[in-house]
């Protein structure tokens, strides 16, 4: 039975993941703030496979390292660690940008993966095997107008994820990148702060990708063989070209 650890399990690509990795009996441990939605997440997987929940902030370097020290004896060999956890946090030109904002993407897309990262990386180092799956975005491809430090974040993902598949290469470790488009989750609230309206509109007339499609695509990739490694993906919902193309109806 692998074991994988998935941040920002408590929403959207990260709970999609740990439902199917569940489903295929998968041991996983459930990483979010949100205590309640962790809890009820244990509730729901116990029943198909070995569960245990971590309830910390990716931000806070202690709590990171005090959690993932913490992992009873059956849960510390991580074999899957889904660097999933992230936001965007606000859409405004640079010049009005919220400082607030940049800090927050910066300290948890980019510090907090790093964070997770280090204290799960040296148990894959010591056994010569592991998977990390780092999850960017189309914006760590492209810039887009307004998305200025968002994209910022999510271009150190990719520089992230190439220079740990560099540096991890002598030890056998895996590392690879699902880059999504367009996916239907809290996301768009979680950027415009609960204007659910507004929200909303960043899918109208289009079909967005689902949680569930990523999710479908990151047990595609860790069930691979061995020698197999998906380095680097771009999903895309068919309706979108590019960060700033889509065909709305
Ligand atoms: P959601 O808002 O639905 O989920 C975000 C998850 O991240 C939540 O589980 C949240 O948990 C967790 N999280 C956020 N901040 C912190 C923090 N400080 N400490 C710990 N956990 C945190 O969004 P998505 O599922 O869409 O996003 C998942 C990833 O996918 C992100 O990295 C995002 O950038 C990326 N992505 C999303 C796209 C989209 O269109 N939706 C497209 C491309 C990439 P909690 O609040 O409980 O801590
Ligand atoms: C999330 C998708 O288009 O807002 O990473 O950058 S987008």
């Amino acid at each position: 039975m692998k074991t994988a650890l998935i941040t920002g399990a408590t929403s959207g690509i990260g709970r999609a993941t740990a439902r199917l990795m569940a489903k295929n009996h998968f041991r996983i441990i459930l990483c979010g703030r949100r205590e309640d939605r962790l809890a009820e997440l244990q509730d729901e997987f116990s029943a198909l496979t070995k569960v245990h929940t971590l309830n910390f902030d990716v931000r806070k370097k202690k709590d990171v390292a005090q959690a993932i020290a913490s992992l009873p004896e059956d849960f510390r060999n991580i074999d899957i660690l889904v660097n999933n956890a992230g936001n965007a946090h606000g859409l405004d030109p640079i010049e009005n940008g919220d400082v607030d904002d940049w800090d927050a993407m910066i300290d948890i897309n980019i510090k907090g993966l790093l964070y997770v990262s280090k204290e799960v990386i040296l148990g894959m180092v010591e056994r010569k095997h592991g998977h990390i799956i780092n999850i960017g975005s189309i914006a760590g491809k492209e810039v887009y107008p307004n998305g200025n430090v968002y994209a910022a974040t999510k271009h150190a993902v990719d520089a992230i994820n190439q220079g740990m598949r560099m540096d991890l290469n002598q030890y056998g470790i895996r590392v690879g990148a699902i880059n999504p488009g367009m996916v239907n989750t809290e996301f768009s609230e979680v950027r415009f702060k609960g204007d659910t309206q507004r929200a909303e509109n960043v899918y109208k007339g289009m079909e967005p990708l689902k949680a569930e499609d990523i999710a479908d695509i990151i047990v595609f990739v860790v069930t691979r063989p061995y020698h197999v490694n998906i380095a680097d993906l771009l999903v895309l919902p068919t309706a979108q070209a590019s960060a700033t193309i889509v065909n709305r109806l």
